[in-house]
């Protein structure tokens, strides 16, 4: 699918495909999803790998990712409008009660319950940047009273911004509904843990969007079970596939979806890899390169 877009853009581009990548030493640019561990060491003549996705925590998971070969990620605005559309379904649906009339409707029950305004709703958005920062905006016009959280200072119209760890006390206080965007990085790995969760005002809801091993999967279970969170909806994992016995796929509190909260589409992301390769190419500077000392 990748290939067919790229080979759209330019028929004349050599590509390869894993793993049948003919000589190693002609390969110089690698886009890549999960890779098997150890395999890039192989490529001696590497200028640039290129994630697939937002994410790259998919590649640091390697010990033996060669090292000064630049990163560079999928920064595109399909991306951050299809993940915004989910944090806004997840917070209407939870807002709106959605599950609980599904309920209603299984027993033929007709029980209007009274709405809460979208302005006296608390929502904490963890991680203010590609994504983050655009479903912030978009809840701010939807009237939610939106903070975010973030390392290092943000100014988004109205979006509350809260920076560091000594501000996260006070961001967690007022968020009754917790969105997670953050990258996975030794400092975020089980950052939504028992710890944050008590720290959230009573019947707080977390939705997590970011990487499964953010999250604590016990503790918010705890959570759950003591009533102190009100419900979760999760689209990643600590698992993916989420196996067939974890107990999250039968609680009545928790919402799953597949990891789909937003995917890459190939129509509006090769044209920046291909710009990319064409950068490598000619030795000019890359485009979305991480930093890799950051882990993102
Ligand atoms: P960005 O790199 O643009 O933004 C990351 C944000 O997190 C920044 O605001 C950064 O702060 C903040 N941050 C990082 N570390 C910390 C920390 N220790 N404390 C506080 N804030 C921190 O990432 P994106 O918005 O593009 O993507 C976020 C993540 O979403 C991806 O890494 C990926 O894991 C996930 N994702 C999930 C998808 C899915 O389908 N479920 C799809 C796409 C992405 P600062 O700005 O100050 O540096
Ligand atoms: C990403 C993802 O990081 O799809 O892009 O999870």
């Amino acid at each position: 699918m990748f290939a067919d877009e790229l080979k759209r853009l330019d028929p004349d581009l050599d590509i390869r495909l894993w793993p049948h990548f003919g000589k190693a030493d002609e390969i110089e640019f690698v886009l890549t999803w999960n890779h098997p561990l150890g395999e890039f060491n192989k490529f001696k003549k590497l200028k640039c790998i290129a994630s697939l996705g937002a994410g790259i925590d998919h590649l640091l998971r390697d010990p033996d990712l060669p090292e000064a070969v630049p990163i560079t990620r999928v920064i595109q605005s399909s991306m951050a409008q299809f993940m915004s559309e989910y944090v806004i379904l997840g917070v209407l649906h939870y807002c709106r009660q959605f599950a609980m009339y599904k309920d209603d409707q299984a027993v033929k029950r007709w029980q209007p319950r009274q709405p809460i305004l979208a302005r006296d709703i608390g929502i904490g958005i963890m991680g203010l940047g590609q994504l983050g920062a655009d479903a912030a905006c978009k809840l701010v016009q939807l009237d939610f009273n939106v903070a975010g959280w973030s390392r290092t200072p943000k100014t988004i119209g109205g979006v509350e911004s809260y920076a560091g760890d000594e501000a996260l006390d006070d961001f967690l206080s007022r968020s009754d509904i917790l969105i997670c965007l953050l990258p996975l990085t030794p400092d975020t790995r089980g950052i939504l843990n028992a710890g944050i969760f008590e720290k959230l005002p009573a019947g707080a809801y977390l939705i997590n969007v970011a990487r499964g091993a953010h999250l604590v999967e016990k503790d918010l279970l705890a959570a759950l079970d003591a009533g102190h969170l009100s419900g979760a909806c999760l689209d990643v994992f600590q698992t993916e596939p989420l196996p067939e016995d974890h107990p999250f796929w039968n609680h009545p509190k928790i919402f799953i979806t597949p990891h789909i909260s937003s995917i890459t589409d190939p129509m509006a992301v090769m044209p920046q890899i291909l710009e990319n390769y064409r950068r490598m190419k000619s030795g000019k500077p890359l485009r979305h390169v991480v930093d890799i000392n950051r882990g993102y």
